[in-house]
């Protein structure tokens, strides 16, 4: 039979502020006792390109479950079986999860000895790496992102034999943005503030195929006329 203690699951979240720097980390998590589905909104800041000059290469997602239970027997003989498991989805409000974790505990005690009380733990992480432009895309920008978190702790027991069993969960999530910071002024090759002839110096020291060279301006993979016409659009000191 199955024992649920608390059935009304409280779940606390907590979601720090986004910081400043190469990489922007939100975090929270929710937690609570043994019940059925709860759903908790996980509310995320978009990211800010700050008028453009900021440009997101991935996100990613940490979610990470931990589980702990503890059964207490009276020690009357014959063996008893515990198993408690706490599950968690996640993913946007009304769409396929696109992440789970899932934890498990499952064992069988010896009762014949004296009462006993017996403590358990298992966790779980997973990770989620977005870094297509069609899958980042939806993270950019003003507002917020809803995540939709279901968690659900269940504990079993032989309520025979088991005084006691209870337990508790965690699910903590963080959502990490990387990004560049464009450079406002690309042309100028020797950053002296001004885009002149010693960029063009410079600029011929890469000319032809060149993979992620600085004068590709373009990104075409070649340094060649194109870039040549946006150096001296550009010529002139950086605005
Ligand atoms: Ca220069
Ligand atoms: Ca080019």
């Amino acid at each position: 039979m199955p024992i649920l203690r608390n059935p009304g699951l409280v779940l606390l979240a907590v979601v720090a502020g986004p910081a400043l720097g190469d990489v922007i980390v939100q975090e929270g998590s929710l937690e609570g006792e043994a019940g059925p589905p709860t759903e908790h909104l996980i509310v995320l800041d978009r990211f800010d390109t700050l008028d453009g000059t900021r440009v997101l290469d991935s996100v990613t997602l940490q979610f990470h479950t931990l589980l702990i239970a503890e059964a207490v027997t009276n020690g009357s003989g014959g063996f008893v079986e515990v198993e408690a498991r706490l599950t968690a989805d996640y993913g946007h409000p009304g769409e396929a999860p696109f992440a789970e974790t899932a934890t498990m505990i499952s064992d069988v005690l010896d009762n014949g000895d004296d009462p006993f009380a017996i403590l358990y733990l298992d966790e779980d992480s997973a990770e989620l790496v977005l870094e297509d432009a069609r899958d980042i895309e939806p993270w950019i920008g003003e507002g917020t992102i809803e995540l939709i978190g279901v968690a659900q702790l269940v504990l079993e027991e032989d309520p025979a034999d088991v005084i006691d069993f209870f337990g508790g969960g965690q699910v903590t999530y963080s959502i990490t943005y990387e990004f560049h910071v464009v450079d406002a002024c690309p042309t100028d090759l020797n950053g002296d503030g001004a885009t002149d002839g010693g960029d063009l110096g410079i600029f011929f020291t890469e000319w032809g195929r060149c993979d992620a060279c600085e004068a590709d301006f373009d990104g075409s993979g070649i340094v060649d006329g194109v870039d040549l016409g946006m150096l001296f659009a550009a010529w002139g000191p950086c605005s």
